[in-house]
């Protein structure tokens, strides 16, 4: 026992560093798990170097309460789930009276010890309970798993102690008790788990974060040219390489700059963003290539189809009024459209096809749909012609 005192303190100070130093660092998104792990370590620090039992039992549970209380808003954040501020810190203030009166008025160390778990484990059971249905990705899993077991052992603790052990009842033998025995055996075997699957978790979040950074757009939130091809490339290790594509560039758009600011420009860019955002749904990918060109890939969806939706995009688009940003004028945009071929293997040459349509579609006046195919040169679909013809083969 002597020496296991000093080994839950100097774990959770070491994981309290370095926690903090990756907030610093910007890895980690809160600070509240360096705290929790800082206030766990200095919980266990009255068990190593004891004051008074009275000032140790309070303190110590005020500190495991507002690990817990960190804790639980770690992993809230960490899984962009809500805060219940008011309920965690209401629920921290009731542990709060009632752990006052135990330890000064009825100095019970049994009930000060299930109050404590219990409360501890409440806090991180919210936690759990609200971002549990929300995990997908396997080192988040594995965080979860982590923290419920700390709920668990926390629990059953609790209900061993209390209900079938006959410890002493006062403060004072707290620290040569068989719980606290217990907790420091069960926290250096089981919960240091739970550390390291918080970093695990935390790095598996960062790399994504970075990923996803690398592949959009920072303007519109669209994927950019690397992350379109990433993107189709995973979609295509499963399926079948089938679809269509659509390369839309808004028409004489220096002007607008010219005209209007780029601040202006960048606003015209953000909305032709969005509405082929929504264009595509869930099922398609939008990306912006560069300056006022956007390319979409529609899986499974016909030539027809996708000239179809540039249609409606193209007609919306010049329909639309841009007072709100200062603009007196309307903004037009061009499409060139195009279908993959059964004998292609990427999606390369539908692009190509498409930027040759779409080149096409700015020669030839400029707000207009042009659908190009390889075995025909690219045609110009008169816009009467697609509404009534091409419309019908949308898919949902
Ligand atoms: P066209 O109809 O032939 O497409 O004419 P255009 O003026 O749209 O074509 P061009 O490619 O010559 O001009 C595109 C302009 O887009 C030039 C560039 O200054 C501007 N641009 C590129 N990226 C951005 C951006 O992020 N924000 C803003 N505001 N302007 C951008
Ligand atoms: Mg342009
Ligand atoms: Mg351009």
């Amino acid at each position: 026992m002597d020496i296991l005192v000093y080994v839950p303190p100097a774990l959770f100070g070491v994981m309290a560093i370095a926690f903090f130093v990756l907030w610093r660092l910007k890895i980690a998104t809160s600070w509240q798990w360096s705290a929790g792990f800082a206030q766990t370590g200095a919980g266990f620090g009255f068990s190593a170097f004891p004051i008074s039992p009275g000032f140790d039992a309070f303190v110590s549970g005020m500190i495991f309460i507002g690990a817990a209380y960190c804790y639980s808003s770690a992993i809230l954040l960490h899984f962009n789930a809500p805060m219940r501020r008011l309920e965690r810190r209401l629920f921290v203030l009731a542990y709060t009276l009632v752990h006052t009166y135990i330890v000064f008025v009825t100095a019970d160390l049994r009930d000060e010890l299930f109050l404590t778990d219990v409360s501890f484990a409440c806090l991180l059971g919210l936690a759990l309970y609200v971002v549990t249905p929300k995990t997908s990705r396997p080192a988040d899993k594995i965080l979860v798993f982590s923290v419920s077991i700390v709920f668990l052992d926390t629990l059953a603790r609790a209900i061993f102690f209390y209900f079938f052990m006959n410890t002493s009842d006062k403060l004072a033998d707290f620290v040569t008790s068989d719980y606290n025995l217990a907790v420091h055996i069960t926290t250096i075997t089981i919960c240091i788990m739970f550390p390291f699957a918080a970093l695990g978790a935390m790095a598996s979040a960062a790399i994504d974060r970075h990923r996803d950074a690398a592949e959009r757009d920072p303007l519109t939130g669209l994927l950019n040219r690397r992350g379109f091809h990433k993107s189709l490339n995973r979609m295509f290790e499963t399926r079948e390489l089938r679809g269509a594509v659509l390369v839309c560039d808004i028409d004489h758009f220096k002007q607008v700059n010219d005209r209007y600011g780029h601040t202006v420009g960048d606003q015209v860019i953000l909305s032709v963003a969005q509405e082929l955002q929504q264009a595509t749904s869930s099922s398609g990918h939008a990306a912006r290539f560069g300056g006022e060109e956007f390319v979409v890939f529609f899986p499974a969806a016909t030539l027809r189809d996708a000239a179809a939706i540039a249609q409606l995009l193209r007609v919306s688009l010049s329909e639309r009024s841009w007072n709100h940003i200062g603009m007196d004028h309307g903004v037009t945009a061009s499409f060139g459209v195009s279908a993959i071929e059964d004998q292609e293997t990427s999606v390369l040459p539908a692009i190509e096809r498409a930027d040759r349509a779409l080149y096409s579609a700015k020669t030839s006046g400029r707000n207009r749909v042009v659908a190009a195919s390889p075995t025909t040169s690219p045609a110009l679909l008169e816009d009467d012609h697609l509404s009534e013809e091409l419309v019908v083969g949308v898919r949902g």
